[in-house]
Parts: C-alpha cells; sequence; structure tokens
C-alpha cells in the first residue's frame, strides 16, 4: 500500500465534521439531524475495504453506491485518467466534433451490450441518462407520426434517478411530494415484489399477475398514447427485489403486442452485477433503449448514458433531423478513457463469468444460511446483489410495524463492526465489489450474522418480538 495514503490527515475527524455541517448540503440528508451528529468522513479505499478518518476498516458490501464493480484502487483505471488528462482533458461533442476516447468507447459499449445496440447517447449521470430516455422515446414517436403516444409507464418503488425526468419516473412517493411530481403522462402500477404483494400465490403465479398490470394499464389508458414501459431489471435502491421468473418474459410479451417500447433501466444492474454483462440477459427482455451509468466506469468517474436499439436508432438518424438535446460532459473525454479501461478489465479478469459461475452461486449458498436466522423471512440474491428480509415472525411472514425502524437498527449494527450494508425500510442489501473473493463472502457473510444477531439481541431487549 502507498506509504502516502497512510500519512495522518491533515484535520481530525471533528475538524472535518464541523467544516462538513457549515457548508455541505448532502444528498438525500436531514440536513439538521446529519449536523448534531456529524458525518462518518472517508478517507481512502482499498478492493473491497474503505478506512475512515479515525483509521477504522470497514468492509465496503456496497460497492460505493452499487458502482465499484472493479474494486477500489486500480491502477489501470488511474492510469487511463491520466494519461488522458493529459492528452486531451475535455473537449465537446456538439459541433460536428468528436474524441478518440468517445468514439472508442462508443464502438466498445456496441460489442459487449446485447445485438440489437449499435449506438450510445452519452450523458453524465444515470438520471440524466433518463432524462435523455425521455426525450428520445417522445422525439421517436413524434418522428415516426405519433405525437401522441406520450405516456411512459414505470412502477411503485421504481428509483431512476433523481432530475426532475428520473424523480417522475422513478415511483418512490416521498421524491413525488417534494417538487410536484410526476411531470405530466408518466404513471406508475404495482411492483413485482413477491413478498410483500404476492405470498398468497407461486411466485411465478404472482409474476404473471404484476406483469398483468402493465396490459391492464396500457387497455384503460388506450394503447395509442402509451410510448414506452421502463423498469430496472432488478429493483436496486427500492431493496433488491428480484423478480419471479415469469415477470419480465410477459412484460416483453405485452410490450410487443401493443408495440410499446421497452426500456432497461441497467445503472446498477449493468457490467457484470448480475452474472451477465446487463440484466435484460439474465432475465430475458431485448430492451430498444438501456439506461447505464455507475458500473461503466466502477464509480472512478461520472459517467452514464443510454444505449440505443436499431429501432429507434434507424428512425432517429435515417428520418429524425437534428434531436435538440444533449449535455456539455456527452461523452466527456476522460470519463469514457476511464470506461474504457474499466470494461477492459473486466474482460481480462472475466469478472461477468467469474459472478455467474463462482462468487454469484457462492454469495448465494452463503446467505441461504441465513434463512435460518429468527429474523430473516426472505433470502433472496442474483450474481452479487443480495436482500434479507427481517421479519417480526417468522412462520407467518408479519414484518416490524414500520416506525421501529428495525433495518436502522441493524444498519447501526453493520457500522459498528466495519460493514457497509444498506437497509430499506426492514430489508438489507448488499452489492459488493465483483472482485470479491470466497474468502472475503465468508468474511462479510460472519459480519453480517453478527449483527442479525446484534439486532435480534436488541430487538428482543425492547419487547419488539
Ligand atoms: N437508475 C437506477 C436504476 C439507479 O439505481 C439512477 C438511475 C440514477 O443514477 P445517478 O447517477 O443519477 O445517481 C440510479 C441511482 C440507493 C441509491 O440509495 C441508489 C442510486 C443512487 C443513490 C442512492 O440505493 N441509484
Amino acid at each position: 500500500m502507498n506509504a502516502v495514503l497512510n500519512t495522518p490527515h491533515p484535520r481530525t475527524t471533528a475538524e472535518w465534521q464541523a467544516a462538513d455541517s457549515a457548508h455541505y448540503l448532502h444528498p438525500f440528508t436531514d440536513f439538521k439531524g446529519l449536523a448534531s451528529k456529524g458525518s462518518r468522513v472517508i478517507t481512502r479505499a482499498d478492493n473491497i475495504y474503505l478506512w475512515d478518518s479515525e483509521g477504522k476498516k470497514i468492509l465496503d458490501a456496497m460497492s460505493g453506491l452499487w458502482c465499484v464493480n472493479v474494486g477500489y484502487g486500480r491502477q489501470e483505471l488511474i492510469d487511463a485518467a491520466t494519461r488522458q488528462l493529459k492528452e486531451l482533458p475535455f473537449y465537446n461533442s456538439f459541433f460536428q466534433t468528436a474524441t478518440p476516447p468517445a468514439i472508442e468507447l462508443a464502438e466498445l459499449l456496441a460489442e459487449v451490450t446485447p445485438p440489437q445496440f449499435q449506438h450510445v447517447f452519452y450523458s453524465g449521470s444515470g438520471s440524466e441518462g433518463n432524462d435523455t430516455v425521455v426525450r428520445m422515446v417522445r422525439r421517436y414517436w413524434d418522428v415516426l407520426g405519433q405525437p401522441q403516444r406520450k405516456v411512459i409507464i414505470s412502477r411503485k418503488n421504481a428509483y431512476h434517478g433523481s432530475t426532475m425526468a428520473g424523480a417522475s419516473l422513478g415511483g418512490m412517493s416521498g421524491m413525488h411530494e417534494q417538487g410536484g411530481l410526476p411531470i405530466p403522462d408518466i404513471v406508475h402500477i404495482e411492483q413485482p415484489f413477491w413478498f410483500e404483494l404476492g405470498r398468497d400465490m407461486s411466485r411465478d403465479a404472482f409474476g404473471l399477475k404484476a406483469a398483468g398490470l402493465l396490459e391492464a394499464k396500457i387497455l384503460e389508458l388506450g394503447a395509442e398514447r402509451v410510448a414506452a414501459f421502463i423498469g430496472e431489471p432488478i429493483q436496486g435502491a427500492g431493496g433488491v427485489i428480484v423478480p419471479p421468473d415469469t415477470y419480465w418474459p410477459e412484460i416483453q410479451r405485452i410490450c410487443d403486442k401493443y408495440g410499446i417500447l421497452l426500456v432497461s433501466d441497467e445503472v446498477i444492474t449493468g457490467f457484470g452485477r448480475t452474472g451477465q454483462w446487463f440484466g435484460c440477459e439474465r432475465m430475458g427482455s431485448k430492451p430498444d433503449l438501456m439506461t447505464f451509468a455507475k458500473g461503466v466506469t466502477s464509480g472512478y468517474i461520472p459517467l452514464g448514458g443510454v444505449m440505443v436499439g436499431e429501432r429507434i436508432a434507424r428512425v432517429l438518424i435515417d428520418q429524425g433531423g437534428e434531436f435538440n438535446h444533449g449535455y456539455t460532459y456527452s461523452g466527456h473525454p476522460v470519463a469514457c478513457a476511464v470506461a474504457i479501461a474499466n470494461i477492459r478489465l473486466i474482460q481480462r479478469e472475466g469478472l461477468v463469468e467469474r459472478v455467474r459461475e463462482d462468487v454469484g452461486p457462492y454469495l448465494a449458498q452463503r446467505f441461504a444460511e441465513f434463512a435460518e436466522h429468527p429474523l430473516v423471512g426472505e433470502v433472496q440474491t442474483c450474481g452479487l446483489m443480495g436482500a434479507l428480509q427481517l421479519v417480526k415472525d417468522k412462520a407467518s411472514g408479519a414484518t416490524f410495524d414500520g416506525a421501529l425502524e428495525v433495518g436502522m437498527v441493524c444498519r447501526g449494527h453493520c457500522f459498528g463492526n466495519g460493514l457497509i450494508m444498506r437497509a430499506v425500510g426492514d430489508r438489507m442489501i448488499i452489492a459488493p465489489p465483483l472482485v470479491i473473493t470466497r474468502a472475503q463472502i465468508d468474511e462479510m457473510a460472519g459480519l453480517i450474522r453478527r449483527c442479525l444477531d446484534l439486532t435480534l439481541a436488541d430487538v428482543k431487549a425492547r419487547g419488539w418480538m
């Protein structure tokens, strides 16, 4: 490890926290609540571990924020950024110009994405990518002479980002309440969350029923008004909700039947997370558009975009004229150079196959053991995504009163024991870097068990169970 990184930081934790609460408004944060407590300050990272300003080592089972797929400290990515910063730190792609990294990455993305994708439109993030989706879907139907096709159908408890379009596509009521969302012509159907909504039937039957809600909504609106359906192959921020196997093939069938565009939001599920390059390949759909971000650069530098299927690309290219949309950082050369290095690294190390054949199945095996734990009502994994549903009563699957925030109690123990695991309500979720080893999965599983036991003890001591 680099000796320089081990030198003490110039400020104490208390000093960092004071400056933080004096000036820094964090995303999705109760500002006052945080100021009274102080941030945890993360100062460095290597492989799957982080260190905070107190020198405490933490196993990062969330890959930063679902993004550091190749792990921290990868020299290839650092070198690619450094080289590109020296050669050409920025040029745009607006006025009939391009840069070599943006072109080369477009070529590489066409290679690693499903065959219907030969073109990319770059953005700076996943949210911006989904803004592009809304603009592009509506433009496609306008060019085809069907401007009344504006409605995009999404799902409750979906997460598609935090811009006006991203938050509108998303199905988080707390986000809609702040800001008069959704924007017009975005509607939501119920999510395919078997544990919460379908336990009175088989998973497969529930998958068909949940997909059937799409057809019902199309018929209610009139198919001639519906432009597209958007979904995450597996809901990430919503709680790692792996839909039944029947769900996505049925969604595909319905989209095909009514000629509606299918958009797969692959911001979390892209670049190997599920054991395929993209989640749609794992779930069995053939989308027309695919949003990506996060794992494209393993989070080392911001980049997002939309893969544009031939059905749409041909219309926009052959008949569309100018598309009045784009971002300063569309195709940022440094971000694209890092993405190229990242994708080459994923290919060279066979990380997608590794998730599919080795560490993904091993995580599933270790997670299955938690099904015996008194607090756990459901265990789900797919590739290197995992969820543990905490319940009050194992036999009936009854959940805790949400106000008790049992998930937050568990998350507190995770932080205390050097593990980053997220709580979405009472669903504990992980998505570790794809480079995690079997021994590190054992280490992570040991920490998770300890935290579940500590949470169980708390819950019993407080008389909640
Ligand atoms: N789509 C999906 C499926 C996402 O998960 C976005 C779009 C937006 O990407 P940007 O780059 O604009 O953030 C995301 C982001 C969480 C959490 O709490 C998840 C995300 C972001 C922040 C927090 O799990 N996903």
